[in-house]
């Protein structure tokens, strides 16, 4: 069975639900390990005031029975406590009241294509669902996802490595996983204190400006065995499944891998990772330049995936748009909106890395039981000869 994830929802509707289908049975799952990374997304300076009315946390209904998977889908609900005060103008139901709609797309939103679209009068219809308030969702089938990857010897991390202008020194391959046990103390998720400093700095200069930002950040994958994904079909290159995943979050203009961009300038001798081969650690890598990934598949070596974010296109000082009505020249939609939330997205992130990793894990090492797919892994080890470092 494939691991596949379907996400339902409006931002100020009565709640979001998951489903994740496709994990093994047995796996053992505590509700923290769910509203621990629903909690980390709702962090980071910049963020407005919808993030002091939620505090999201998934009630399981199905899927799990005493803190074990059953092998049947997982599903998950996620309030939304702002619905209390959206109940006329987002309940499913006719309501009696007069409820006023919306005509001003917002410049870089979903809005004016999403109506053209859907031949929608009311922006609302679309811009509730477009919201990044979904990857609440996302976030809480990823962090089934990453249980299930604990399983099979995987952490997924991230951090931010740029806000607006201040970008944090360039880390490459010096980063293991120990470097991110403080992530999440910094406002911003970026590991470097200055940066971080200076982050927070720039945020607070945009947001006096009635500006938002947007920034990189990095996803990095610990314990990967190598030939994960494929290379004989396109649909199976991992890099490209990836890439689908972290472009697939609302916001995103950019994806890199490894170096990404940068290894397009540099010459072939500098730009490849040399192979070498010892008793004691077998065939290795001394840098990671691909970011774990040749020919769409791992190569044991750290996975490194990068997300561009643009700045959220709701501004407290709108920009031109058009009255959808009266094709009369007017300001765009003027909401209560984050600043910046590209920590948040990094969060995002991880559980959609998360997902497309515990896929190829399903794939290639299958199982009903959770003890199935740890026996099947542990016997690729000997056969491939891959060693940990
Ligand atoms: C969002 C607008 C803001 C964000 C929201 C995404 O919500 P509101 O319109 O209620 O102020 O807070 O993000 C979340 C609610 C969330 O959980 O991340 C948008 O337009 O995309």
């Amino acid at each position: 069975m494939p691991l596949r994830f379907t996400t339902a929802g409006e931002s100020h509707g009565p709640a979001l639900t998951a489903v994740l289908e496709g994990l093994p049975a047995g796996l053992e799952l505590r509700p923290e390990d769910i509203d621990r990374d629903l909690a980390r997304r709702q962090l980071g300076h910049g963020r407005g005031g919808r993030m002091k009315i939620e505090s999201d946390r998934a009630e399981v209904t199905s899927g799990v029975r005493h803190g074990r998977t059953l092998g049947s889908p997982v599903a998950m609900r996620v309030a939304n406590r702002d619905y209390a005060n959206w109940e006329e103008r987002m309940n499913p139901w006719p309501v009696e009241a007069e409820v006023a709609e919306v005509h001003l797309p917002r410049p870089g939103h979903a809005d004016l294509a999403g109506v053209q679209k859907y031949g929608f009068a009311d922006v609302r219809n679309v811009l509730e669902r477009a919201s990044a308030r979904e990857t609440a969702a996302r976030v809480a089938a990823g962090a089934l996802a990453r249980v299930y990857l604990r399983a099979m010897g995987v952490a997924v991390y991230s951090h931010v490595t740029r806000i607006g202008s201040i970008a944090a020194p360039a880390l490459n391959g010096a980063l293991r996983p120990a470097d991110f046990a403080a992530v999440d103390e910094s406002p911003v998720r970026c590991i470097d204190s200055e940066s971080s400093a200076a982050m927070v700095e720039e945020i607070n200069r945009a947001r006096k400006a009635n500006e938002s930002l947007g920034g990189v950040y990095e996803v990095r994958a610990y314990g990967l065995v190598p030939g994960l994904g494929s290379y004989v079909s396109w649909e199976d290159r991992l890099d490209g499944r990836l890439a689908q995943a972290i472009m697939s979050i609302q916001a995103m203009k950019g994806v890199g891998v490894g170096e990404g961009f940068e290894l397009a300038s540099l010459p072939g001798s500098h730009a490849h990772d040399e192979i070498f081969w010892s008793d004691d650690r077998g065939f290795y890598r001394e840098t990671n330049h691909a970011g774990g990934l040749e020919g769409g598949m791992t190569t044991g070596d750290p996975l490194v995936v990068s997300g561009a974010m643009k700045p959220l296109p709701t501004l407290t000082k709108p920009l031109r748009s058009v009255d959808i009505a009266t094709k009369e020249p007017a300001q765009a939609l003027r909401e209560r909106t984050d600043s910046c939330t590209v920590p948040a997205a990094a969060v995002v992130g991880e559980a959609m890395v998360a997902l497309v990793l515990a896929a190829a894990y399903r794939e290639k090492f299958g199982g009903d039981h959770v003890d199935d797919a740890v026996a099947a892994l542990r016997a690729y080890r000997e056969r491939s000869g891959w060693k940990q470092d």
